[in-house]
């Protein structure tokens, strides 16, 4: 991170802003500490009481939190509960069914309000369709699509008939969509025609049939596809193929919802690991639900008259957290946006928070970075030039955000009077784990701060031992919260072995970042990951991931991929390469890499492409064979290497790959 030098040494301080805590729900530092003090005192009984304010339970649970098999945590295990029930019905006995639930505006500008009303009715006729396919609890659903309201429907019918959904990318290519559908045992698909994005019609059913037919249609039985663009070219299957309006034409309004245990998976959502094979990370229901509820609340501090707006994809856990679930539960009024935050041109997200007034903002630093170059290339869509009044609460998420970024949009967008807040989570965690309070909590730019109330966020040494403050660490929760990660889809031992190491003594949750906390304030930074995960545009990517991936390439012999720091996209990927014919030079370089990127582009995603591809004869490894990722990650930088390399086998190799084809 550019920002790094700067940012350990940041004193800045933004005080909470006095017309905003008057109103929040969480107004001071003293109010922060006494919930904190709150969990202290009765973990259980704090956990208890918030989830049975929070949400509806149909069936009162009796145990707050089960160690018994540990760390397979339990919570509020004999309760039965439904999410779909929570973000719709619930909403609707209280009052708000007219409220507009959905703001949907599509990539070429087009505006669809929905209210809760509808949003339920529409739910229930396609929960009832996918009943009368044979869907029903405990089945996989896999959803590959682009944002709509539809995407938002299918997963709460998923939810609403006890369903586990698994959302993939859109981005992501057939073999991965492939991959997925086998691990996760996927009977059902939804997808849609196509999806439009920066005014180009782009494929999604063709990669659905593409991922069948490399191996998935031996398990899938239903596709059901959302008509999007209407495209005639669009291939269709009778028989195991249905539109998803013809799904839902011919069912009732109402639907019963499925009563599941709390600890039934809601959803499978994939990430990358340090491994090659991407993780499918299980959420139960009743505690992810609470925890995506409550830090609506606490961290967005959402009022009844806002308008909420997280750019997430619903693809990504912030999509799941802060657009299907949590802005519903809470009955809010969000945006759901199909399109680019360049397209028509970048002023787009500043025009839309206009036109909708929107009140709380959420994106992800490589946003907000891009978005500064581009104004500088094209003053007119500087945010200058939009009317941003009705903003009161910024939000950044899925990176570090360096200082730089932060003040710009504390300054541009924020127009120095809305708290930002730097909330730091990951997809195991279900919902935000360390952040401001907005209401409370004096703000310092490139930090998240401190841990919500309930969280037991620590910094310790490869042992486990507490680190002090001031000397940086690894991150890790001490105790379980009930959004947590419950499981690895199909991987127990992984699952004990990523977030439960025994070398860290088998009860720290260990997040996979390092940190540091201040001296003084005992705020943390989050110093970046610890393992073999890159972040692309806040796109987490395994390292190994693609190395696997360029090695069956069948000119492959040999490759390592290593992170180094971008000013846009936070990290850009570089792959060294040795081909197992000869090493290409000059143009025959230039071609090979090209053809690999692209490769990789088809066998992941887009979000996986190396930016710069070197090739070697070698890679440079110790006498044992281990490649030296950390010269690799040195020479990625354009740096000399300072460090020893009398234990290289190779030396010679260094020289070779330190330049970009
Ligand atoms: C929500 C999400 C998780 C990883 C995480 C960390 C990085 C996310 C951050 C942040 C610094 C923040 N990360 N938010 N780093 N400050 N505010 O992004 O989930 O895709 O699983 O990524 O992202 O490295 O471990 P996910």
């Amino acid at each position: 991170m550019s920002g790094m030098s700067q940012l350990l040494v940041e004193d800045r301080l933004f005080q909470a802003p006095k017309a905003f805590s008057k109103k929040a729900a969480i107004s001071s530092m003293k109010q922060y500490k006494a919930m904190c003090q709150a969990f202290e005192n009765d973990f259980d009984g704090t956990w208890a009481r918030l989830a049975k304010e929070t949400l509806y339970w149909k069936k009162p649970f009796k145990t707050v939190l089960d160690e018994s098999e540990a760390p397979f945590y339990k919570w509020f295990s004999e309760g039965t509960t439904n999410a779909s029930y929570n973000c719709t019905d619930r909403i609707i006995k209280a009052g708000l069914g007219e409220k507009t639930a959905i703001i949907f505006e599509s990539d070429a500008g087009d505006v669809t309000r929905i209210s809760y009303q509808e949003l339920h009715e529409r739910v229930c006729k396609f929960a009832n369709g996918l009943r009368a396919l044979g869907v029903g609890k405990g089945d996989r659903v896999v959803l590959y699509m682009a944002m709509s309201i539809e995407g938002v429907v299918a997963m709460q019918a998923c939810a609403r008939i006890g369903a586990t959904h698994s959302v993939v990318f859109g981005g992501f290519s057939a073999k991965s969509l492939e991959e997925r559908i086998v691990d996760v045992g996927a009977t059902t698909v939804i997808t849609a025609d196509e999806q439009m994005r920066g005014g180009k019609q782009l494929p999604l059913k063709a990669i659905v049939d593409e991922a069948l037919e490399l191996g998935a249609k031996s398990i899938v039985k239903n596709v059901i596809v959302y008509k999007r663009t209407g495209s005639e070219t669009v291939p269709f299957t009778p028989g195991r193929d249905h539109w998803m309006h013809d799904v839902s034409a011919k069912q009732s309004k109402k639907c019963e919802p499925e009563w599941v245990e709390a600890e039934h998976p809601l959803f499978v959502l994939y990430t990358s690991g340090s491994t090659g094979k991407p993780k499918g990370v299980v959420h139960a229901t009743g505690g992810y639900l609470l925890w995506a509820n409550l830090t609506m609340q606490w961290t967005f501090d959402l009022r009844q008259n806002d308008v909420f707006w997280c750019t997430a994809d619903i693809g990504w856990i912030t999509g799941h957290s802060y657009i299907a679930y949590g802005p519903l539960s809470v009955g809010g009024t969000q945006i759901v946006f199909e399109g680019l935050p360049t397209y028509p041109n970048a002023g787009r997200f500043w025009d839309m928070i206009e036109r909708h007034k929107v009140s709380i903002f959420y994106t992800a630093p490589t946003a907000i970075r891009s978005l500064i170059k581009a104004s500088d290339l094209n003053p007119d869509t500087h945010p200058k030039n939009y009317k941003l009044k009705s903003l009161r609460l910024l939000g950044s998420v899925g990176e570090p955000i360096n200082p730089e970024a932060w003040m710009w949009y504390h300054k541009n967008v924020g127009g120095e009077k809305c708290p930002i807040v730097d909330t730091f989570w990951q997809t195991e965690t279900g919902g935000h784990m360390i952040t401001p309070l907005p209401g409370a909590t004096p703000l310092v730019p490139g930090s998240c701060t401190l841990p919500l109330p309930g969280i037991m966020a620590a910094i310790v040494d490869e042992t486990g031992q507490d680190m002090p403050n001031g000397q940086g660490g690894i991150l890790v929760v001490k105790k379980p919260w009930p959004s947590m990660i419950r499981n690895i889809w199909n991987d127990p031992e992984r699952f004990k072995k990523s977030y439960f190491p025994a070398d860290l003594g088998g009860n720290l949750y260990l997040a996979g970042d390092g940190a540091i906390r201040n001296a003084k304030t005992a705020y943390f930074t989050i110093t970046g990951r610890i393992d073999d995960v890159l972040n692309v545009s806040g796109h987490r990517m395994g390292t190994m991931e693609i190395e696997s991936c360029l090695v069956a390439h069948s000119d492959v012999a040999e490759a390592a991929v290593v992170g180094r720091p971008d000013d846009l996209t936070g990290e850009a990927i570089v792959a060294y390469v040795v081909l197992k014919g000869a090493r290409p030079e000059g143009e025959a370089a230039q071609k090979k890499a090209l053809e690999l990127r692209n490769w990789v582009n088809k066998e992941i995603g887009p979000i996986a492409k190396p930016k710069e591809i070197r090739f070697g004869d070698n890679l440079p490894k110790t006498r044992s064979g281990k490649i030296m990722r950390r010269l690799l990650r040195v020479l990625a930088k354009g740096e000399d290497i300072t460090q020893d390399t009398s234990t290289l086998e190779n030396p010679g190799i260094l020289e070779q790959l330190k330049h970009a084809v």
